[in-house]
């Protein structure tokens, strides 16, 4: 048996030089005098550089959805390393992308056919949005540009997706951003939804505000799209009211205006099906994924397009030009697609977004059994994502929730937390008994958050 310390040698914090690192959305002085290290990571856990087991409560950053250094992905990656390492991107292609390419298009819903690579969920926005400005163009419609985000969307951290983005602290710093850019209101009304299971029957109505104040503000003829998660992830599991994103598609259809999912966190078995579309039933002109795509191995991220976007932009230029001036060096790396073809077996294999399916009443049993606890005044949830907010301590927001999370990793378990909101979304392989354990260990966290 290879035992985590023969493959994973431990080296203490005070070796590391901490400070060259400039950490991403990370309280940089704060981690640095007292840093958390994790050197290695298998199925449910990972290990500290302590030599500590900690359970896997949010799947790494939403992304490792069929648990952590899976034998088949590992030696796909090796395998493909040794193989061929790198392959242009532009004018050149190798199997793997095209492979790929075909499996998400099987996969997808509707007629989501064809699949632009990126490396990221903040690329796959971009591309996206200037995929749906390219497709107004081509069809003689160039003045559609106003794009459409949501309060409290997170769309990744490039200047289109910080525009269409609602969340304050990640715009404030950063200038105009992008113009012609508006937002539509949040859902997420705990005085009407606390303590929903799954969706929420109120709020379908928050749709309409697309129709009553922001096409007559732009004029629907200048609107290029409307991007929306389909479950908010990072802003705090906001999971959307039953008929909101269906009555958003039929409003977009009516004007001609583009609906893209950004699927980057709910893709890949998450909140059941392989797509959140499938899980409520509305298939949008674009879907934008990552993280899972790959079981989070190898950065890669996806921008899935109907096929009417496809041709429409393609057939738009002259024969044996190049169509669509956008890519990246990175687009499509071997590397990415053999994780993504092998991460894609996996999830078939194991039957992970079924599993997804029938865990989810259990998880959501396990995660409700928290209501009591001090200070809780929310807990939502849908599929394998939980939200538990608490409330704020006066003149300190997102210190109770802060404390949780030190607490909880104290006792091994990792969880993630935005503002006074706990995040919860484990690896699609957890077992009935982790469940218990990640509900247990949050339950100690917060009694004794609650006290102090
Ligand atoms: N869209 C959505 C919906 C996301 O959740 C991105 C785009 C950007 O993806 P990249 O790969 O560029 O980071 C995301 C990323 C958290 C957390 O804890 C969430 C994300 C990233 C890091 C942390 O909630 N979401």
């Amino acid at each position: 048996m290879v035992r985590f310390s023969d493959t994973h040698p431990v080296m203490s914090s005070p070796d590391i030089p901490l400070e060259p690192f400039w950490m991403p959305f990370t309280a940089n002085r704060a981690f640095k005098a007292a840093p958390r290290l994790f050197v290695g990571a298998r199925d449910m856990h990972y290990v500290t550089d302590d030599g500590r087991k900690v359970l896997d409560g949010t799947a790494g950053l939403w992304c490792v959805n069929a648990g952590h250094c899976r034998p088949k992905i590992v030696e796909a990656v090796q395998k493909q390393v040794a193989a061929m390492d790198y392959s242009p991107a532009f004018q050149m292609g190798h199997p793997g992308a095209f492979r790929v390419a075909a499996r998400l298009a099987s996969l997808a819903p509707g007629d989501l056919d064809h699949v632009f690579y990126t490396n990221s969920g903040s690329e796959s926005v971009d591309t996206a949005l200037k995929i749906a400005l390219a497709y107004h163009r081509a069809r003689g419609e160039a003045q559609r540009t106003v794009l459409i985000g949501r309060e409290r969307g997170y769309h990744g951290a490039g200047f289109g997706g910080t525009s269409v983005g609602g969340m304050p602290a990640n715009r404030k710093a950063f200038g105009s951003l992008l113009p012609r850019v508006d937002h539509l209101a949040h859902t997420h009304h705990p005085a009407e939804n606390a303590f929903s299971r799954g969706q929420p029957a109120w709020g379908a109505q928050l749709a309409d505000e697309l129709e009553t104040r922001i096409i007559p503000l732009h004029d629907a003829s200048n609107i290029a799209a409307v991007i929306v998660e389909p479950m908010a992830g990072s802003t705090g599991v906001l999971v959307p009211p039953k008929g909101y994103l269906e009555r958003l598609r039929e409003i977009c259809d009516r004007h001609g205006i583009l609906l893209i999912f950004d699927e980057v966190i709910t893709a890949f078995g998450r909140v059941g099906p392989c797509f959140a579309a499938d899980a409520v039933g509305v298939v949008p002109d674009m879907i934008t994924a990552a993280k899972g795509i790959t079981n989070g191995t190898v950065p890669m991220g996806v921008v899935i397009v109907r096929r009417g976007i496809y041709d429409a932009v393609v057939d738009a230029a002259p024969p044996g030009a190049i169509e669509l001036f956008h890519g990246y060096t990175y687009s499509g790396h071997p590397l990415a697609t053999a994780a993504a073809e092998a991460s894609l077996d996996l999830y078939r294999e194991e039957c992970l977004f079924e599993r997804a399916r029938e865990l989810a009443p259990y998880f959501e049993d396990a995660v409700h059994s928290l209501r009591e606890m001090p200070h809780v005044i929310d807990i939502r949830n849908m599929g394998m994502v939980a939200g538990i907010e608490l409330e704020s301590r006066a003149g300190s927001p997102g210190a109770r929730a802060f404390r949780v999370f030190l607490r909880c990793f104290e006792k091994g378990l990792l969880i993630r937390t935005t503002g006074d909101i706990i995040a919860l979304s484990p690896p699609l392989i957890i077992s009935r008994a982790q469940i218990d354990e990640l509900t247990g260990i949050l339950g100690e966290a917060l009694r004794e958050a609650g006290r102090e």
